[in-house]
């Protein structure tokens, strides 16, 4: 869990009607992102195009690379932008490696009081199975609610040769695909995470612009949950405390129990009753015995 930055005490313009909680008019308005998505599909690379500088880690690995949620910020066109990068937290893997939900409650402190927008990351012409299983997840850990926040965003966008990308995602056969875009307003932007300079900038300035355009719909206010409100009402509390409490409210959920977990359990089940074992066998053996004495008893003797 290393890396982790905690929540800041600070509200975007809009939502908190608490005075302490007011910023200076001069401050910036901020534009919260939280990155999603199956492992290496690009979330981290996407994240420091947004950011314009090498923040999160980001590499070609047969393993996941990201393995805590991360926060990074920059200002854009008057706005704080800032963005949380996770690990796989939304496919059945991603879960059993966060089995106590420690990782997922990280990502709500983190971008707390809430997302103005999620991105959920895929790649260009790879939208698989596990694609469609990490939209389940978020749909999970955050509620349907949240695909009204959501952009599908596609990495290597240079596979694209110069074509459309709503022409793609209009003409492509993957239905699961197309189901997702329509879900989420038909909200989509492709980056090319190799770009520099100012070809990035020009894509990133797209993103943001839609991403901006989202906020404003919904006049600014982010989107949020019970979790959330949890997070943001203990937010001058010991952060350590609150991690452990926003855990506890989403395992209540039952998002910690997947299979890993069970299977956890039951192997700690089996390791604290293992000095029991021979004892029960000597019962078990011993009924089984009785068992066989009663009915050679019962059987009827020869002739
Ligand atoms: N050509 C090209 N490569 C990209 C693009 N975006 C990401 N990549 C590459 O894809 C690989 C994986 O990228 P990451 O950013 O580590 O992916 P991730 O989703 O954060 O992966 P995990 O942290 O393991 O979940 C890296 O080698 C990136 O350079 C892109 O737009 N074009
Ligand atoms: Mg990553």
């Amino acid at each position: 869990m290393g890396g982790r930055k905690m929540a800041r005490d600070e509200e975007n313009a809009y939502g908190s009607q608490d005075p302490e909680d007011q910023q200076p008019l001069a401050q910036e308005r901020r534009l919260r992102l939280i990155l999603a998505g199956r492992t290496g599909v690009g979330k981290s690379a996407t994240g420091n195009s947004i950011l314009g500088h090498r923040l999160f880690p980001s590499r070609l690995a047969a393993t996941p690379v990201t393995r805590s949620c991360t926060l990074g910020s920059r200002s854009w066109a008057g706005w704080r932008v800032e963005v949380t990068d996770t690990p796989d937290l939304f496919t059945a893997q991603g879960r059993h490696a966060d089995p106590d939900c420690t990782e997922r409650a990280s990502c709500y402190l983190l971008s707390a009081p809430g997302p103005h927008a999620l991105l959920l990351v895929t790649q260009l012409g790879r939208f698989t199975a596990q694609d469609e299983e990490a939209a389940r997840g978020v749909r999970e850990l955050f509620g349907a609610g949240v695909l009204a926040r959501a952009v599908v965003v596609f990495t290597r966008r240079e596979d694209l040769e110069g074509a459309s990308l709503h022409d793609y995602v209009r003409a492509t056969d993957n239905r699961a695909l197309r189901a997702l875009v329509a879900e989420c307003g038909g909200r989509v932007c492709a980056l090319d995470n190799r770009a520099e300079g100012a070809e990035r900038d020009a894509q990133v300035g797209e993103l943001l612009a839609l991403v901006e355009r989202l906020a404003l719909e919904h006049d600014g206010a982010p989107f949020t949950d019970d979790v959330y409100g949890l997070a943001w009402a203990r937010r001058h509390a010991r952060p350590e405390d609150t991690l452990r409490l926003v855990a506890a409210r989403l395992a209540a959920r039952g998002l910690g129990r997947g299979w890993g977990r069970q299977w956890g359990r039951g192997r700690r089940w089996l390791e604290a009753t293992r000095r029991l074992w021979p004892l029960a066998l000597l019962l078990l053996g011993g009924a089984l015995l009785l068992v066989l004495l009663l009915l050679q008893r019962g059987a009827p003797g020869p002739d």
